[in-house]
């Protein structure tokens, strides 16, 4: 990345100003950020706000990455010349809209992997080995009445994982000491990883015991886990979403764990989140968390820390952290 664009890195001129810098926040946040926000910046409210004048002097927008911040939304803010979002993914956000007016987006990629790649672990444990059924049998008296069912090993089990990148690695990593055979499919094959490469999510779920899906959401991977998928992984099959809900075709998930076409599934994310359909929710073979992958006190506090670097290093005119990578490729024109 270039040290000097005239288009982020020259301090503009109206952040030397004494006036306080005016932020949009576009969707909730831990009150640790809001309270650092409001610190730092006067903040409006999205759901609150309604003077236009205060929309014009608004130069920065905050929210979560799939929160809604498209052309419409930019075109009451003539003045906004950065989006900052708390979290990895950005499908929320109308990035080609927002770089088509200079507009620079930054997220937290990285401060979350360890969190996502163990509540992936977990996810692969709890649907194998069946812990929350196993907590319920327990807890509900049953044991008296006989033994808790057999289940799947995971040890040594085939892993394939849809999407290598950052997340992807740190699942591996942990997969690798659970001696699990891992194999990938990404946009492009990565020759410095040791891992065998399938060139489709059909062709990688054909070989594996369990298929787990860690790509960014949007519109290159909404429904590229489908019924044909789940045929493939078959019914000895488990299915581990901790990417975006878009990245399943819904409905076909719900036919093929009604169905038994796979065995089960691990979900930590969902079309129609956080109203999740009963259909799901009362399926026996599935386990399912509230998109908690990176919701830790620890990894939470990482993330707010970069959305703050972010905003902080644009009004300064420093290096930004943590861009986009559509808006580095716009950095090294
Ligand atoms: O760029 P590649 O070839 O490494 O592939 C990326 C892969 N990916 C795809 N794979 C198949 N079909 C696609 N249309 C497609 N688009 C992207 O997903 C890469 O291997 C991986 C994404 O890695 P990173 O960009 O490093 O993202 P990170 O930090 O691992 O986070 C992944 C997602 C976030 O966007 C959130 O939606 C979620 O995890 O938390």
């Amino acid at each position: 990345m270039q040290e000097n664009t005239d288009m982020y890195q020259e301090k503009p001129e109206r952040f030397t100003q004494m006036e306080p810098i005016e932020i949009l926040r576009v969707s909730n946040l831990h009150t640790f950020l809001i309270d650092d926000l409001n610190k730092a910046y006067m903040m409006h409210d999205h759901n609150h706000i309604n003077d236009p004048e205060a929309l014009k002097r608004v130069v920065a927008v905050v929210g979560g990455g799939e929160t809604k911040v498209d052309r419409k939304l930019l075109s009451i803010l003539p003045n906004v010349k950065i989006i900052s979002v708390f979290g990895v993914g950005y499908d929320g956000v109308d990035v080609q809209a927002a770089i088509e007016r200079g507009i620079v987006v930054t997220h937290t990629p990285g401060v979350l992997n360890d969190d996502v790649a163990d509540l992936a672990m977990g996810l692969l444990l709890s649907v194998s080995r069946q812990i929350p059924k196993a907590d319920q049998f327990v807890k509900a008296g049953d044991w008296v009445d006989g033994p808790f069912n057999l289940t799947k090993k995971l040890t040594g089990a085939k892993l394939g994982i849809v999407g290598l990148g950052r997340i992807g690695q740190a699942i591996a990593k942990r997969a690798s000491a659970f001696d699990m055979k891992i194999s990938y499919t990404a946009r492009t094959p990565k020759a410095d990883l040791p891992y065998p490469y399938f060139p489709s999510a059909k062709a990688l779920a054909a070989e594996v015991d369990f298929l787990l899906a860690i790509t960014p959401g949007g519109a290159s991977t909404k429904g590229m886990i489908n019924m044909e998928v789940f045929e493939a992984l078959g019914p000895n099959g488990y299915f581990i979403n901790v990417a975006r809900g878009s990245v399943v075709e819904q409905p076909d998930l719900i036919k093929a764990l009604q169905d038994k076409v796979i065995a089960g599934a691990g979900l930590d994310v969902y079309y129609d989140e956080p109203r999740i359909s009963p259909e799901i929710r009362h399926l026996p073979n599935v386990v399912l968390t509230p998109h908690m992958a990176s919701g830790t006190f620890e990894t939470r506090r990482a993330m707010a820390d970069l959305v703050l670097a972010n905003l902080a290093a644009y009004f300064a005119g420093n290096k930004l952290p943590a861009p986009v990578p559509e808006c580095q490729a716009l950095l090294e024109e």
